[in-house]
């Protein structure tokens, strides 16, 4: 090969490896939505939205990398269980959401959210029970919470009993598994992207309770994309 080839084949080789460093740093730098966007603006106009979760205390293997880790699950508006925290919801409406928590609790360090706050009513219904805020301390203690900060919107997710015989181990649970249901009502604030967490320092394993599916988006916490 020719000086000048070869020159044009290092130059060439060059160019392909800073492309391949850009491309991975771009991904690295956005790395999308995990679970993509669910979409529940299909209905109509200025009626109230259903929004349908599960807590589960390990994804199992049918999701990804993380098969031991907490997480929540969305069910899509035709009724399929996806691994997706970010959801699409119209502006200035009522959801009406189900929370199907299937993983036990313990007490919370900060009993604030232990409180119920920011749902129309400032109450929520545990398993049927009307409830304004849950005393953690007693009974089988909170195993995360569902919490809007710009919205003022905290749910404290009772656990089941720790002796539970009947714990759902691998997503999508079943309601014939150990569960609490909890329901509760918040209207939606006009457009933006308001991120929602759990509270709960519930990533097992990691510093403080706080590394892996707490800080990471698709498990622990996600944005509610509010459109109009
Ligand atoms: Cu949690």
């Amino acid at each position: 090969m020719s000086r000048n080839g070869r020159l044009a084949t290092v130059l060439g080789l060059f160019v392909v490896a800073v492309g391949l460093v850009v491309a991975a740093v771009a991904a690295f730098l956005t790395p999308g939505i995990p679970g993509g966007v669910v979409n529940f603006t299909s209905g109509s106009a200025g009626q109230p939205v259903s929004l349908v979760v599960q807590t589960v205390p390990s994804i199992g293997v049918g999701f990804g990398d993380h098969p031991t880790w907490v997480s929540y699950l969305v069910k899509t508006p035709s009724g399929k269980w996806v691994h997706s925290t970010t959801w699409q919801l119209p502006a200035n409406t009522v959801v009406n959401m189900t929370i199907l928590q299937y993983d036990s609790g313990s007490p919370l360090r900060n009993q604030q959210w232990g409180q119920v706050t920011g749902t129309l009513g400032n109450t929520m219904s545990l398993n049927g029970t009307a409830t304004s805020a849950y005393n953690s301390n007693t009974g089988d203690g909170v195993g995360h919470t569902f919490t809007v900060p710009a919205l003022g919107l905290d749910i404290p997710l009772v656990g089941i009993g720790g002796g539970s015989t009947n714990a759902c181990s691998q997503a999508p649970c079943g309601t014939n598994f150990d569960h609490n249901t909890i329901t509760f009502s918040f209207k939606t604030p006009g457009p933006g992207n308001y991120p929602w967490q759990c509270f709960v320092p519930c990533g097992l394993g990691y510093l403080f309770g706080n590394g892996g599916p707490m800080s990471t988006q698709g498990y622990m916490g996600g944005f509610l994309k509010v459109v109009a």
